[in-house]
């Protein structure tokens, strides 16, 4: 063996000492950061917890959750504007086979020889509406791409009556100047608010056919909400009841922790 070789060996040796010591270091290292990591996602976890929970109409949000949320709110609300209209699409474009998402508030058998559009008025009286007198006022049709928070979207045919014609024709002029509308289902399972300015917006529509036939009955027969600025969690199935508040209505999706505005 030549000399150089086992100065060569000695070091190589003394090498691996060093990188097995740094290899130890290394393992406690990370044990250590993954530990102070878990513990401050564990920390975070009972601050969160221990925040108080919004109660009531504005849903199940912890506070600073929900303040984020309050802010994403400003911000659309802020850039929206009554003329700016969402992209539309020529009928051949939209989809032959539309999903059908939820069904909360359509579990009911429908009476529809007894189905009517309660309106509540400011003054507290309740307009009883039938769909033969909404089928009366202007109709209009529209595809538009619709788009489910959980990730789908689906260029879809709808038609029915704008939402402020219907408020014009029915003089609701007053609740209009609200800030808000309330919608349910007429078991009240499902329920939506929404800002005024989005509801008179000039696609909104109270729609009651689907690709040019009345609606399927699990996509809201015989009326349900169109509102293209809004995900789908706000295009309410089956109306029963429309409300006018200055307080947000409740909203099924909001007290469930999701943005109440949900614009997009
Ligand atoms: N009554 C009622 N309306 C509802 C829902 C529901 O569960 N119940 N789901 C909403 C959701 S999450 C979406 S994405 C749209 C989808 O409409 P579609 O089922 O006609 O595709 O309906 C909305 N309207
Ligand atoms: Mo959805």
């Amino acid at each position: 063996m030549l000399p150089g070789q086992l100065t060569n060996k000695k070091i190589s040796m003394k090498e691996k000492r060093i990188s097995d010591r740094k290899a130890r270091i290394n393992t406690i290292l990370s044990f250590v950061i993954f530990f102070v990591a878990f513990g401050l996602g564990v920390a975070a976890w009972f601050w969160i917890k221990k925040l108080p929970s919004e109660t009531g109409i504005l849903g199940g949000t912890k506070m600073p959750l929900r303040k984020g949320l309050n802010f994403n709110e400003q911000i659309f609300g802020s850039l929206f504007s009554q003329n700016k209209l969402v992209k539309t699409y020529p009928v051949s474009q939209a989809v032959k086979q539309v999903r059908v998402n939820g069904n909360i508030g359509l579990k009911q058998a429908l009476d529809s020889a007894a189905w009517k559009l309660y309106v509540v008025k400011s003054t507290g009286d309740t307009m009883a509406i039938s769909m033969e007198d909404i089928k009366k006022l202007p109709k209009i049709d529209l595809v538009f791409e619709l788009k489910c928070i959980e990730g789908w979207s689906q260029k879809t045919w709808w038609g029915g009556v704008k939402f402020a014609d219907f408020i014009k024709a029915y003089g609701l002029q007053p609740e209009a100047k609200m800030t808000y509308v309330g919608m349910a289902t007429p078991d009240d399972e499902y329920y939506v608010g929404l800002d005024m300015a989005s509801a008179l917006h000039p696609q909104t529509i109270l729609c009651y056919e689907m690709n040019g036939k009345p609606l399927p009955i699990n996509q809201g027969y015989p009326l349900r909400l169109i509102i293209p600025v809004k995900y789908g969690i706000k295009h309410i199935k089956r109306l029963g009841t429309i409300t006018f508040s200055n307080q947000r209505p409740r909203d099924y999706w909001a007290e469930r922790g999701y943005d109440y505005y949900s614009g997009h």
